[in-house]
């Protein structure tokens, strides 16, 4: 846990308690803070109040004495509507920040590797967090993609943070300046929460906030809008640009073109590595994470032998493309991750023919975006609120069956594949909404079916191991 030393003998307020609130109080109360902590659902109350973290009902309090308000990230604090508990922080002048901006208050002598972007952030995370600590860098993985940031370890000079960092937590996050901050790309998604689309990117950009060389700004250039930000950084020229992409040539980043991985960073184009012989990383999305990965990784100090050796054992994250299980020939792939269109897409374009199962809590944007996707689809099973919308939208296009629920949506899924028999079927689960509907959150929704693909009958491939993709990543 980290020493919040500075605010010892002060109050401070904290708004939600969550995986990151709760995290923050027990910190603020370890560090002797006065802490008033609060959170709209009763039960969430409970549970902090039985470990001694101090309630304070913070619309009645007294805001004077009130610095720092500590907000988590899912709470709005600007759009669509104040929490009302902010508006009351901002009324008083009283500074709203995240827990992100605790550790790099506490944390001055670390360096700071931050990751955003609206796909492929936990992926890349992970992969420079897997990089550094396999050339032996003292280095601590956490932010968006957990563990909260205050349960991480300290670190010193030398040391790194490697940060996923959501839209909401950038703009709670004041004082970092990333040594290595990566923009993977941009679509919409949580426009509700930014005002639109603007300011969604304006909240993006923040990660390269107060950059001068020689720290590094990686910026991915397959979408419109990051290719725009890339030229932007460029022209001002305040930091290192690197662009990378994963669909061709980046000059001088890093790039896939056609799966294999090139530096160009020297102006050499030097080959680093084959990324199709990457079981973790199907898919030219993944191979953007790889550049970004690689470049990162260089940026910190790393040797690209090193770097492209670290790639080769990425064990990849659970509910990314994570393959379960063949049962009786047919895959099972778990991407509850994949809550919006576009991350949905990614898997689609890996697999065919797919039984998909999609739906949950639909999120701005529609399928439309598939739609060139729709061939590789053998049937889709759809569940949640967004289901009928779905099927509105897979009508005389893809056989869709409404099935409420994953359970069922698994079984009728399974028996198509079944009866079809062909070869390759993968069933996969790739929502393309989010899980609130009906799961806490889209861990759970994948918890849920890895359980009830455990609990399959059929003759099982063992060489297929839970949570590791298998051979050959693509299984078409
Ligand atoms: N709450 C209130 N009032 C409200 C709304 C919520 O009191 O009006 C309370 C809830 O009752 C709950 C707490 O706030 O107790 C939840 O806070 P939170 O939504 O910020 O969730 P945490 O559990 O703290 O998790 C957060 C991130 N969640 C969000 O940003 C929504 C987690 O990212 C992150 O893993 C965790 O901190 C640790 O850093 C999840 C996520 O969905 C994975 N992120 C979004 C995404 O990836 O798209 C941004």
């Amino acid at each position: 846990m980290i020493d919040l030393f500075y605010f010892s003998g002060l109050p401070v307020a904290v708004l939600g308690l969550g995986r990151s609130g709760l995290a923050a109080a027990r910190a603020l109360k370890q560090a002797g803070a006065e802490v008033w902590a609060w959170d709209d659902n009763e039960d969430r109350r409970t549970a902090a109040a039985k470990e001694g973290i101090p309630l304070v009902d913070l619309m009645g309090c007294n805001w004077q004495e009130l610095t720092s308000l500590v907000i988590s990230p899912g709470i709005p604090h600007l759009h669509p509507e104040p929490h009302p508990v902010a508006a009351l922080a901002r009324q008083h002048n009283c500074e709203i920040i995240g827990d992100i901006e605790l550790l790099g208050r506490a944390m001055r002598n670390a360096s700071y590797i931050g990751v955003t972007g609206t796909n492929g952030k936990s992926t890349t995370t992970a992969l420079i967090g897997h990089v550094l600590e396999s050339a032996g860098r003292e280095a601590q993985v956490g932010g968006n993609l957990g563990p909260p940031a205050l349960l991480l370890e300290p670190l010193d000079q030398g040391g790194f943070y490697v940060l996923e960092m959501s839209s909401f937590q950038l703009e709670l996050t004041l004082s970092i300046t990333f040594d290595v901050a990566v923009l993977l790309n941009v679509s919409r998604d949580h426009l509700e929460r930014h005002g639109g689309l603007d300011g969604y990117i304006a909240a993006k950009r923040l990660i390269f906030h107060r950059q001068t060389a020689p720290r590094t700004a990686v910026v991915g250039i397959d979408d419109e809008i990051c290719q725009r930000v890339c030229r932007e950084l460029s022209d001002a020229g305040e930091q290192i640009v690197v662009p990378i992409s994963g669909l061709g040539r980046a000059a001088g980043g890093v790039f896939a073109r056609d799966g294999v991985l090139y530096d160009d960073t020297d102006g050499r184009e030097d080959p680093v590595i084959d990324l199709r012989e990457l079981p973790s990383l199907p898919g030219s999305h993944n191979w953007q994470n790889a550049a970004a990965a690689f470049a990162a990784s260089k940026a910190a100090g790393v040797e690209p032998p090193v770097i492209a050796a670290c790639l080769r054992s990425y064990p990849g994250l659970p509910h990314r493309q994570e393959l379960l299980a063949l049962v009786d020939g047919v895959a099972y792939v778990n991407d509850s991750k994949a809550t919006n269109a576009d991350a949905a897409a990614k898997a689609l374009a890996c697999y065919d023919p797919i039984y998909w199962i999609a739906g949950g809590r639909a999120k701005a944007g529609d399928l439309s975006t598939l739609e060139k996707l729709f061939p590789r689809i053998a049937h889709a099973f759809l569940i949640g609120e967004a289901e009928a919308d779905f099927a509105r939208a897979l009508e005389g296009r893809v056989p869709a069956t409404c099935c409420d629920d994953l359970a069922t949506a698994l079984g009728a899924a399974r028996r198509q594949a079944l009866a079809d028999g062909h070869p390759g079927a993968v069933v996969l689960l790739s929502p393309a909404a989010a899980s609130f509907d009906q799961y806490a959150d889209f861990e759970a929704r994948g918890e849920a079916f890895r359980g009830l693909v455990a609990a399959l009958p059929g003759e099982r491939d063992e060489d297929v191991l839970p949570g590791v993709p298998r051979p050959g990543g693509r299984l078409q």
